[in-house]
């Protein structure tokens, strides 16, 4: 089926919802939750492992699909491959998340040589496109991603996550100003190559995650999460003007948002748990895509709650140009049955 008419694809192009459904996916729908999951990770001994076999990951992308049938297939990989790519030595700790090699010298980074380490990630993308098909899965479209430049920086400065705000990236900022523009410039390059090259594999469209985009506000925001997103929307666009592109500026103030949308030029902005549904359907009057935002917790204790505050989120947002997920990722600890449950929900709804 020709990409751009799924109804996914026209919802993120600006296409008002039609038929009284609207299409969805949840973020981080293929991981730890599912069994089957689990079981491939401990076959292969670590989730790098499973990230760079493009049969492994393929199959990770495809479990959820199988089960519950989103509209999305989120490509399995990892928003940190690209500093690993660039040469910074990346890890999991078990139990403890990712690690990256520090004290690291910045100016090592090589964006020339990325594709030595993504190509797997290509090979993915290419087995998924043809297993969609294959397995007649008409109303799902494979979606490519990267992290925001300012987010996977965080990770390179700090060397993982943070308990505190990612307080050593604020430091590095005031401290060495211009070698902080030339990391983010070199991510912000690195991340256009990438997903112009998952385009290229097959993905329909592209999420760029800005997770820690709610560290920031004011001109800080606007020069490190609004400038390199926009750089990377524009890039896309003009190699790739029908692929939709969707911003996800998790924990943003509603200001910020507002801005984030103007000032990228996404189609799509997807909302965390936490913004009001007027802001969204004040985006979508502006003509953006909104997805989200269903809270995770909510997912994962299930029943009559989940059940209307779905119905709260499709009630306000489900006619306009709208992609129901979650405002954050699927926990860990949630009941596939949830999911299932919250697949009956969206499903069945009409507006
Ligand atoms: O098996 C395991 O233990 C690995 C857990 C895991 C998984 C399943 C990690 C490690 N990454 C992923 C997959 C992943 N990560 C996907 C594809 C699958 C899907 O969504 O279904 C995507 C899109 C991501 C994106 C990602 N990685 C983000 C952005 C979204 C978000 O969660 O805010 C971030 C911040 C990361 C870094 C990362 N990778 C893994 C972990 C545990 C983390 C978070 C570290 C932290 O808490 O700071």
């Amino acid at each position: 089926m020709n990409e751009k008419s799924k109804k996914i694809i026209r919802a993120y192009r600006g296409e008002k919802n039609e038929n009284g459904q609207c299409p969805w996916w949840l973020m981080r729908q293929a991981g730890r939750y599912l069994p089957e999951y689990r079981e491939l990770r401990a076959q292969a001994g670590g989730f790098l492992e499973l990230v760079y076999d493009p049969e492994k990951a393929s199959e990770i992308t495809l479990q959820p699909i199988r089960r519950f049938g989103m509209n999305g297939a989120i490509l399995f990989s990892d928003i940190l491959v690209i500093p690993q790519a660039l040469g910074q030595k990346l890890w999991f700790e078990t139990g403890e998340g990712p690690r990256l090699d520090r004290p690291f010298d910045f100016e090592k980074l090589d964006v020339s040589k990325i594709d030595e380490t993504l190509s797997p990630v290509y090979e993915t993308v290419k087995r998924v496109s043809s297993k969609l098909e294959m397995e007649g899965f008409d109303e799902t479209a494979l979606l490519g991603f990267c992290g925001g430049p300012w987010t996977v920086a965080c990770y390179m400065i700090e060397g993982g996550s943070s308990k505190n705000g990612f307080a050593a990236v604020k430091d590095f900022m005031a401290a060495e100003p211009l070698a902080f523009s030339a990391l983010l410039g070199c991510v912000t390059n690195a991340s256009i190559h990438y997903l112009c090259r998952q385009i290229e594999a097959g993905c329909a469209a592209v999420q760029i995650f800005e997770s820690w985009a709610g560290l920031l506000e004011g001109p800080v925001f606007a020069s490190c999460v609004i400038e390199p997103t926009a750089k990377i929307v524009k890039a896309v666009k003009e190699k790739y003007p029908d692929i939709p592109v969707i911003g996800f500026p998790r924990a943003a103030k509603p200001g910020s948002i507002k801005d984030y949308a103007a000032g990228t030029q996404v189609n799509c902005v997807g909302l965390d748990y936490e913004t009001p549904l007027d802001l969204a359907a004040a985006l979508q009057k502006d003509g953006f895509c909104v997805q989200g935002n269903l809270d995770p917790e909510i997912l994962l204790k299930g029943g009559e709650e989940m059940k209307l505050q779905t119905e709260n989120i499709l009630k306000v947002l489900s006619s306009g140009p709208f992609v129901f997920n979650l405002g954050h990722g699927v926990i860990k600890e949630t009941p596939p049955e949830h999911v299932a449950a919250l697949a009956k929900i969206i499903e069945s709804y009409k507006f």
